[in-house]
């Protein structure tokens, strides 16, 4: 399929795009100093704060004193913060770009990964000292120093051991082998695996951008619940004509035909390669638990006038993945004549397409999208703001 590429923009100064993927991704630590020149943060610490006192919001509020380390789990009240004044402690706002435009557009920099790595945009505000203390994470992570300064100690972990009795997994006696402090703009690049500690030197904000790298038991676990709910029902297990009069000596043991006919139904689910890619699209583009669509309040006569002036753009809740021969967006594949659509491929890259390609689209385009715009997944762009 081509289409001229209208790639995000390389987000990282100091290292070129291919350097980067080449030696580094997924491979080593990569410190960039002032990567993002002249960065300013794109909320303040009182909005952060307010967004960890929402309903919807995954957020956790970690302290340490001494040696003993508590977690509480957001939503917060106001008041429950501990004073800006008193060190040790931070607060942690996960999935920042399902809350807030800015940090939503802030995210598309990164999109020169596959968005199915894609993870969220943790933001973490540290009074001085706070942390969460040495850890290691399943996941590649760019940690961006939006405010303040920060000091990292990094080092590669074979064997994590935990440390007992405390309510997060801490790296026991962790070593590490380089040690940064990182000023606003700079950015560390960690592969899955690393070992690090990040601690607050005077109050900071950090933004970590994360890739999830999951494991294949996790993905196969998701998948095989998604292909066996999709399965017709089938046939029903019978033992007609199976059971004998032994069993009642021994009515406790597995009947073996039970075994077989649990082995065919899982030969028969063999997923070819169309119903894979399918339900991956599905289960990856599912919106997350607190994520929640509010109905446009606009009429769709209204929303097709608002699509056809000024173009469309996808919710930042909404997750969209397409292959040769689905598209998916938000846990649903979009109809069998529109599998094959340009329009919602061009839309699933940009995240937004233009009144030019509204007045082109076919009927049965105009169709999904318009429904999508009242459901929520996507609003008419609105003029002159974000690009
Ligand atoms: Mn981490």
């Amino acid at each position: 399929m081509r289409r001229s590429p209208d790639k995000a923009p390389w987000p990282l100064q100091g290292i070129s795009h291919a350097h980067f993927l080449h030696r580094y991704w997924q491979r080593r630590p990569l410190l960039l100093r002032q990567a993002i020149p002249d960065f300013r943060p794109l909320l303040t610490r009182a909005e952060l704060f307010a967004l960890a006192c929402e309903e919807d919001t995954e957020s956790r509020l970690v302290q340490r004193q001494e040696d003993r380390w508590t977690l509480k789990q957001g939503p917060f009240a106001h008041r429950s913060f501990p004073a800006l004044r008193k060190g040790d402690w931070t607060l942690l706002v996960q999935g920042a770009n399902l809350l807030h435009d800015g940090v939503a557009a802030f995210l598309e920099r990164f999109r020169f990964l596959p968005d199915a790595r894609l993870d969220d945009v943790m933001i973490s505000w540290a009074s001085d000292g706070g942390g969460v203390g040495p850890h290691v994470d399943a996941y590649d992570v760019f940690l961006v120093q939006a405010e303040g300064q920060r000091r990292w100690r990094i080092g590669p972990v074979n064997v994590p051991n935990f440390e007992p009795g405390q309510p997060l997994k801490l790296l026991t006696n962790f070593e590490h082998d380089a040690e940064y402090l990182l000023d606003p703009g700079d950015v560390l690049y960690l592969p899955p695996g690393w070992g690090h500690d990040g601690v607050a030197v005077g109050a900071c904000m950090t933004y970590s951008v994360g890739f999830r790298a999951p494991p294949e038991g996790e993905l196969l676990q998701q998948l095989l619940w998604k292909l066996a709910e999709d399965l017709p029902s089938g046939q029903r297990y019978s033992d007609r004509g199976r059971v004998d009069t032994a069993v009642a000596g021994y009515p406790a043991k597995l009947p073996r035909d039970l075994v077989i006919f649990l082995q065919t139904a899982f030969a028969r689910l063999n997923p070819g390669s169309r119903a894979m890619e399918a339900a991956l699209g599905e289960l990856l583009t599912e919106p997350k638990q607190q994520v929640w669509f509010e109905a446009a309040s606009r009429k769709s006569a209204q929303l097709r006038k608002a699509c056809a002036a000024a173009g469309l753009r996808l919710d930042r809740r909404s997750r969209m993945l397409y292959t040769s021969r689905d598209v998916m967006i938000n846990g649903e594949r979009v109809a069998p004549g529109l599998a094959r659509s340009r329009l919602l491929r061009k839309l699933a890259d940009r995240h937004a397409i233009t009144g030019d390609d509204w007045k082109a689209a076919r009927p049965e385009e105009i169709q999904a999208l318009l429904q999508w715009c009242e459901q929520g997944w996507a609003h008419p762009e609105r003029k002159g703001e974000l690009e």
